[in-house]
């Protein structure tokens, strides 16, 4: 069967203003997983990335309607919503029997709410997707019902939205095909400013859920932690190297260190297989899964740098939160990880619930005491589906459900933030990003490193790009 998956163009608020500049364009893994378990099983899939291909409508328009495919899935992150909803409807218009699709992290927490309120989507996926949307294909092929179809949310042949019993989680994630990046014309892809060296640098993607329990984290759903072989792995990496002349990878994984022994081993063969000197990469973990050893065999197996989920220097916020990490453990990590001569990159939260503005300025503090060779600054954003969103509709201080607007950078959009702590206010907190990211990034320290630590041209200018499109940004005082 002929199946077009579309990626929609991230260009609203934030991404406008500053992503362009120093915003990813990143490769969209999850519509490439999907695609290429598909074709593996002898269908034809191919996928359209709007956002790093500059696709309009009119654009997709002509597509699909020289394709003419009989099935057509949409990727729907939350911000995402109103353009989802535009190409579901161009779908609709240009052939009505087309069956509309939807997966990702929106659909996975509100699908019953999208089937019963967009006509023109005929299923939401909730979860992974490889296999349900093989059970779907099979069932357009043979004209059946998606009664027996686990893990949807459709309109039955009365018209009635019904939701069908959850499907287990891929346990193997070896029996997924490893995602065939010919799918994508990966030149144009790049991460954004902090996460690479080199390019090209390019996604890989090694584990699925996570036991962790944060009360902000829209995965949360996906309990169970599943990793490929490390041999899996490796054969990835080499496809990456050898096909598309990877310098790096960036794993994307919320915790690469999540197994300790499986980390082990993935760096004791990406060493045995030489690897290590062809490519080095980075990736995300939690400060207290990782051990100075463990730092040092990383550092020896090319890795070049961590993010670490820090979110706030305040202890009282993070049992809130149930980040389960301790400030003297975020301390830890990020003294280990300088001293095995990795570079630490910090993740951090503003504007949490009942977090005052005197903790917001010492979550800043915090970050540059920690002194991370970069840190990002992002709005405490509620996403639906989290233990923190359902809180916040109870207190009320759920501000908006205008799905678009959930952009954890909103200091830089036109808009009032969706949440907004008791007490506080939107611009209060839009102004503290900014201020945030200034009075990390525009101290002498760390223009010194930065100008020091330049290793070849293209940083130069991503480093120099970085600097004007901040500035650009951030000339408004961090007033109330
Ligand atoms: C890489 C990444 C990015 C990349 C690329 C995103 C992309 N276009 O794919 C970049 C850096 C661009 C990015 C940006 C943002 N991201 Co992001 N990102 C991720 C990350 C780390 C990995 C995504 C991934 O590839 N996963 C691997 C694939 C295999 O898993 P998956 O995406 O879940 O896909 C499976 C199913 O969901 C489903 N599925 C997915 N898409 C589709 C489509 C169809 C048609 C079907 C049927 C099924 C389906 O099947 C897939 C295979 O099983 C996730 C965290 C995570 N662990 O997933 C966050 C995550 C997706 N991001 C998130 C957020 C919030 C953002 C931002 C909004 C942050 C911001 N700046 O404000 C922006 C959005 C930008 C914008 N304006 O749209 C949230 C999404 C929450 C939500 N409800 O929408 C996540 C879940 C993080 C989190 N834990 O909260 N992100
Ligand atoms: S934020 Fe990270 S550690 Fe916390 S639940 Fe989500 S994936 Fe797990």
């Amino acid at each position: 069967m002929k199946i077009l998956f579309i990626m929609p163009s991230m260009d609203n608020g934030y991404w406008k203003k500053l992503g362009k500049k120093v915003g990813p364009r990143s490769e969209p893994m999850s519509l490439v997983y999907i695609a290429s378990t598909l074709n593996h099983y002898g269908h034809n899939a191919s996928i359209l990335d709007c956002e790093s291909e500059g696709l309009s409508l009119q654009d997709v328009e002509q597509h699909l309607k020289e394709g003419n495919f009989e099935m057509v899935g949409i990727a729907m992150l939350t911000v995402m919503y109103t353009q989802t909803l535009e190409l579901a409807k161009l779908v609709k218009r240009i052939n009505p029997n087309t069956n509309v699709v939807v997966g990702g992290p929106h659909p996975s927490t509100n699908a019953m709410q999208i089937i019963k309120e967009v006509p023109e989507i005929d299923i939401a996926v909730i979860g992974e997707a490889e296999f349900t949307f093989m059970d779907l294909v099979r069932a357009v092929e043979d004209k059946k019902s998606f009664a027996d179809i686990k893990g949807i949310a459709y309109r039955n042949e009365k018209g009635e939205a019904v939701m069908t019993p959850e499907r287990e989680m891929i346990q193997d994630l070896d029996s997924i095909p490893i995602p065939d990046r010919n799918l994508l014309r990966m030149h144009l892809y790049r991460p954004s400013v902090s996460y690479y060296k080199k390019l090209p640098a390019y996604i890989v993607l090694t584990s699925r859920g996570c036991p962790y329990r944060c009360t902000f984290c829209s995965k949360v759903f996906e309990k169970t932690y599943r990793y490929n072989s490390p041999e899996r792995v490796i054969a990835e990496m080499k496809d990456l190297v050898e096909n598309f002349g990877a310098k790096e990878i960036v794993f994307r994984d919320d915790t690469f260190t999540m197994k300790r022994s499986w980390t082990e081993e993935v760096c004791k063969k990406i060493i045995d297989e030489g690897l290590h000197e062809k490519i080095r990469w980075s990736c995300m973990t939690r400060v207290n899964l990782v051990t100075l050893d463990l730092l040092k065999l990383m550092k020896k197996a090319g890795c070049w740098g961590i993010h670490f989920g820090v979110e706030s220097g305040n202890q009282r916020l993070l049992d809130l939160m149930k980040k389960d990490v301790t400030v003297e453990q975020i301390r830890n990590a990020f003294k280990w990880t300088r001293e095995a001569g990795i570079e630490t990159r910090a993740f951090m939260m503003i504007g949490l619930p009942t977090e005052t503005r005197e903790e917001s300025l010492e979550t800043i503090e915090f970050a540059k005491s920690l002194d991370p060779d970069w840190a990002q600054f992002t709005i405490c954003t509620p996403y639906p589906g989290t233990e923190m969103f359902r809180q916040a509709i109870e207190t009320g201080e759920m501000k908006s459900t205008e799905w678009d607007n959930y952009q954890t950078w909103g200091g830089f959009s036109d808009h009032s933030l969706v949440f907004v702590p008791q007490g506080r206010t939107s611009n209060e907190l839009k102004n503290l990003q900014k201020y945030a990211l200034r009075s990390f990034y525009f101290r002498p320290k760390v223009i010194a490193r930065k100008i020091t630590n330049i290793d070849n041209l293209p940083i130069l200018r991503k480093y120099v790009t970085g600097a004007v499109a901040l500035m650009a940004g951030v000339t408004e005082r961090a007033a109330e």
